[in-house]
């Protein structure tokens, strides 16, 4: 499914992340950089030891809330960009806006580096076990945040693993359609 909004095409892809082609991917890291499982070990598996080879040069890690790039090795994609969603842990210790915040400094740092598609998947709903539901609401409030403005970013994609948080997605964003002035139906096949 696809959406408009301003210059920038929003899309929704059920699948694995590792075969996206977009200029930027993003890693649902930690805070050590250190390989991990989920979207992480994947992209580690698919990418090879280059990324992690890199990661390790990082001096203090990647904090939460935060992102650091690398390049992408053997991936489609030209550089992967790490940030860190918080662990959930009940949701009064700040997770929404470190979450936010995660998203952010993804969409800032491709920004920064002239890469024009990032694909995301879900942060933190893993291994860190942060509600669906909530997680797809923050994604998609920071996201469309950072589309009011100005952007070189012409195409952002949400990789959603399960059928359930493909709609989960889709439904979220049809219903920000009727709210948000400047977004747009595109297209509705997948
Ligand atoms: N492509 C797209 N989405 C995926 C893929 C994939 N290949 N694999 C899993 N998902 P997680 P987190 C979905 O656990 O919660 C790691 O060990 C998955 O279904 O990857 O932020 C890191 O090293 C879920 O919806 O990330 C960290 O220690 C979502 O991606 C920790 O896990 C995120 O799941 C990070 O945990």
């Amino acid at each position: 499914m696809k959406f408009q909004l301003n210059q920038t095409t929003i899309r929704l892809h059920q699948g694995d992340i590792t075969q996206v082609a977009a200029e930027a991917i993003v890693n649902a890291a930690n805070s050590a950089l250190a390989s991990g499982g989920g979207v992480d070990g994947a992209i580690h598996r698919v990418g090879g030891p280059a990324i992690l080879a890199e990661c390790r040069q990082i001096k203090g890690g990647c904090p939460t809330g935060s992102a650091v790039s690398t390049t992408a090795g053997r991936l489609p994609a030209q550089r992967v960009i790490h940030t860190v969603g918080p662990v959930w842990q009940g949701g009064r210790k700040q997770e929404a806006k470190l979450l936010g915040s995660a998203y952010s400094a993804a969409l800032f740092l491709a920004e920064e580096e002239g890469l024009t598609s990032i694909a995301f998947p879900a942060l933190s709903t893993g291994a860190y076990g942060y509600p669906a539901e909530e997680a797809c609401a923050v994604a998609l409030a920071a996201v469309l945040g950072h589309l009011q403005w100005e952007t070189v970013l012409r195409e952002v994609i949400f990789v959603l693993f399960s059928g359930r948080d493909y709609a989960l997605y889709q439904t979220h964003l049809q219903q920000l359609l009727a709210t948000e002035p400047n977004l747009r139906l595109l297209a509705n096949e997948a």
